[in-house]
């Protein structure tokens, strides 16, 4: 545990919050050392968003549910940063859509394994692959470690939801004709650009709004999952979010130059 605590009144408590989760998992040993580096670059676009939830990003969530909740075989990937922000509703999302969760890292150690298994397991999962010996099957255009993975997981998948990637694996899940969901902060990134259905938004703020979209989506049943992917188109969706990060900087600069001309 780290011995900072965050005042509750704190302008930015709530992402002070997250990052002292985050420290403290690195700590334990789930979060990698570039994990921390990763979530700083996340939240310098996530000030581009306001950090709010878009409608793009609300758009993507209900493709992103439609998919795994039609998928024969979903899959979600699970790193370190994404166990220490949201295992919980990373056990809940799989019970809803009945993914399997697979443990993979770019930097993987049997000991981060093991450690983010335990986290996903105190979070409720009752099984989780890719851990050791699991992951035996190799992607082999991928010279990452995350070419490992579990044969009765990604590699079997139809659907995989990746959150906080790095671009490579993305582009050879979908060379081998999976439907790739990635949630991550920037609509530059190469995963963002190279996913079937990208969710531009927060791991914190994405995963919960996933799972209550998967919730209801499941009562409306696979004819409106199906209606809603026909309709949603991934690169259309993706310029929807940079055009958002262009006008709210637009707008930062107009309210600047506001302030700038009062006190002169
Ligand atoms: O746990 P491991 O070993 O698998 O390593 C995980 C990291 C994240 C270190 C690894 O996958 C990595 O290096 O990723 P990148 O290439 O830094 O990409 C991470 C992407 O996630 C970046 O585009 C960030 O903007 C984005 N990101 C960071 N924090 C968040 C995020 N997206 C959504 N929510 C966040 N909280």
């Amino acid at each position: 545990m780290t011995s900072i605590k965050i005042p509750p009144d704190h302008p930015r408590a709530k992402s002070l919050t997250i990052r002292e989760k985050l420290i403290e998992h690195y700590l334990e040993g789930i979060v990698a050392a570039s994990g921390l580096i990763a979530h700083g670059r996340g939240e310098a676009f996530d000030y581009l968003l306001s950090e709010k939830t878009s409608r793009p990003a609300l758009e993507g969530i209900q493709a992103a549910a439609a998919t795994l909740l039609t998928a024969e075989n979903p899959v979600i990937s699970v790193n370190g940063n994404t166990a220490a922000l949201v295992a919980e509703e990373i056990v809940k999302l799989a019970n809803i859509t009945e993914a399997k969760i697979e443990v993979n890292l770019f930097y993987r150690s049997l000991g981060r394994e093991l450690a983010i298994k335990k986290l996903l397991e105190k979070a409720g999962a009752r099984e989780v692959l890719g851990v050791g010996r699991k992951a035996s099957a190799r992607i082999l255009e991928l010279s990452s470690e995350r070419r490992r993975v579990d044969p009765r997981g990604i590699m079997a998948a139809d659907a995989v939801l990746v959150p906080l990637e790095d671009g490579d694996r993305t582009e050879a899940l979908v060379r081998m004709g999976k439907k790739v969901i990635a949630i991550d902060l920037n609509p530059l990134s190469r995963t963002a650009q190279k996913a079937t259905i990208t969710i531009v938004d927060n791991i914190v703020r994405a995963a919960p709004s996933l799972v209550q979209a998967a919730e209801r989506l499941k009562k409306r049943g696979i004819g409106k999952c199906r209606e809603i992917l026909l309709n949603f188109d991934n690169k259309k969706n993706l310029a929807g979010s940079i055009i958002l990060m262009n006008e709210n900087l637009t707008n930062f600069a107009e309210k600047t130059v506001r302030i700038t001309n009062k006190g002169e």
